[in-house]
């Protein structure tokens, strides 16, 4: 009976132990990859290289359903399978020895193709994998002998005290899920060089950067609709980097090649001492759903590349550029949008303070009139003049248009849906855009009726957003509002209703309200 219960009882010591063993080789590689100052750590190259290699459209609902918290929920869900694979390495270890190794020698295999897959890794990249394995492997190796000690003494019932062993294995798995915290805790701050890098950042003065001063007459004074300034932090955010590229301005550099008469190779020094351009830009982003706020308009201070590119010299037969970000991320632009007499530019500050880290810093394109994932690239470091026929990047590859400008759209930000207003003069009030097009003019329907003009706010550029407003009078019940614009072309927003695949989604803004006396 009491020989049953031990044998009992430690099967879940056997789980427990494989779940901290996993654990303790997991943090020790992360902290290795910190102190090393390589930014893929292989646990995050994994995660990264899943959601490369996710379809276009499992990511797009991804993006859509969880937001921000995406890359959270991937990484919630990868600790999961990874808890349940350790704890049957540590269950399988108790007669299959070997099982629990190879299973280890597996993972670690992952971690290597994931970080070998990413750019240019070297010897000190597959470090920390190694490390990881080790740590695996001497963790396993104590805690089977313990482990296998403590059964024995419970099964035979002689030599010494079984509650002496059994402290043996909690004293033994407590010291590794111990080390297993202070390693992972150290490695998060190791890893990411960002307080160094926040520092730098901080300190950079960058003299011809204005602040922004808002136009007169952008703000038609509704209360509800979206602020036309949007301050960074309240800029969305969208990359593929887990962790944020930490560059300090003085290791950055530009390379700009391929397809060119003479390369160029710029340092931020160089950046910062050539003409800063400033403007008022509004970046949105492809995946951006009708009525959706994946949009921000900001005061962009940077360097104009018509002028950059135009020194490189362009050869005959270019009509793209691939750019290239620090973590390995792509775009491929069309050359005429980058030459052209638009201020597409490299920026180095957003609303007048150097870019935040999360949005490129220190470097990054911002071009008025195309969606980001063709053209805002975060974290700039190449620039390469190409063909399109020559090369794909990172959205193309997944089923996203090779060309991306940006789709006329507008937006209800008051009356939103499910509010309830007061019958009578109802304010209702919202954004449009068509960047580098402008928009001319905004007309909302009620309950399907007659379309009516509303009033623009003005703007200084056709590259930004615009408010708008108009008072409607409204009786009890229930209602819809329509809205679409029409822009200086003399374009009318379509109605038909599209997906934001393959290159941004159409259709007409609609909210259901209700009114009450
Ligand atoms: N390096 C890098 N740059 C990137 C991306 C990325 O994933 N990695 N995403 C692009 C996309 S899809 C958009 S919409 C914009 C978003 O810029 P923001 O995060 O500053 O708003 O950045 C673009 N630049
Ligand atoms: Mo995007």
């Amino acid at each position: 009976m009491r020989q049953n219960q031990g044998v009992r009882t430690s099967r879940g010591w056997w789980w427990l132990s494989g779940i901290v063993t996993g654990a303790l080789g997991l943090t020790v590689s992360y902290l290795v990859a910190g102190i090393l100052r390589v930014r893929e750590s292989p646990v995050v190259a994994v995660a990264e290289g899943i959601t490369a290699l996710t379809p276009g459209a499992i990511a797009e609902w991804a993006i859509q359903t969880l937001g921000r918290w995406d890359k959270t929920v991937l990484v919630i869900g990868i600790v999961v399978v990874l808890a349940l694979v350790f704890g049957q390495l540590g269950r399988a270890a108790r007669t299959r020895y070997w099982v629990a190794v190879l299973g280890y020698v597996l993972l670690a295999a992952i971690g290597l193709v994931a970080v070998l897959a990413k750019p240019a890794t070297t010897i000190v990249d597959l470090l920390p994998v190694a490390v990881g394995l080790l740590a695996w492997l001497v963790a396993l190796a104590v805690s089977v002998e313990l482990l296998r000690r403590w059964e024995l003494v419970e099964s035979t019932g002689d030599e010494d005290d079984p509650t002496h062993s059994r402290r043996g294995v909690i004293v033994a798995i407590g010291a590794m899920a111990g080390i297993a915290t202070i390693s992972g805790l150290l490695g998060r701050v190791a890893i990411s060089g960002r307080r160094r890098v926040e520092e730098s950042r901080r300190l950079l003065r960058l003299d011809d950067v204005t602040a922004p001063k808002l136009p007169s007459g952008v703000k038609v004074g509704v209360d509800g609709v979206t602020s036309w300034l949007t301050p960074a932090d309240d800029f969305y955010l969208i990359d593929t980097a887990y962790i944020k590229p930490t560059i300090e301005p003085a290791d950055w550099q530009l390379r700009i090649h391929g397809m060119v008469e003479r390369e160029l190779l710029l340092s931020y020094n160089d950046l910062i001492a050539r003409e800063i351009t400033q403007d008022w830009i509004t970046l949105n982003c492809v995946s951006n759903p009708v009525g959706g706020d994946l949009i921000g308009n900001a005061w962009w201070s940077g360097v104009r590349l018509a002028g950059l590119l135009a020194e490189a010299g362009p050869l005959d037969g270019a009509d793209a550029v691939l750019q290239t970000s620090d973590d390995g991320w792509s775009c491929g632009t069309p050359l005429v949008a980058l030459m052209d007499d638009r201020n597409a530019m490299l920026a180095v500050a957003m609303n007048g303070q150097p870019l935040p880290i999360e949005h490129g810093f220190p470097v990054r394109t911002i071009v008025p009139g195309l969606y980001g994932y063709v053209s805002a690239c975060k974290w700039v470091v190449d620039i390469e003049v190409t063909r399109f026929a020559d090369i794909e990047a990172y959205w193309t590859s997944k089923g996203w248009a090779e060309m991306g400008p940006v789709k006329m759209s507008s937006r209800i930000d008051v009356p939103g849906s499910g509010d309830d207003v007061a019958a009578g003069e109802v304010a209702v009030g919202g954004m449009a855009w068509s960047q580098h097009t402008g928009i001319a003019s905004v007309e909302v329907s009620l309950d399907g009726g007659a379309w009516t003009p509303a009033t623009l706010g003005t703007v200084p550029n056709i590259d930004t957003w615009v408010q708008w407003r108009l008072t409607l009078d409204v009786e009890e019940g229930e209602h819809e509002l329509r809205v679409r614009a029409t822009d200086k072309d003399g374009t009318a927003q379509t109605g038909v209703e599209r997906d934001v695949l393959p290159d941004g989604a159409t259709g007409w803004h609609t909210t259901t309200f209700s009114a009450s006396a």
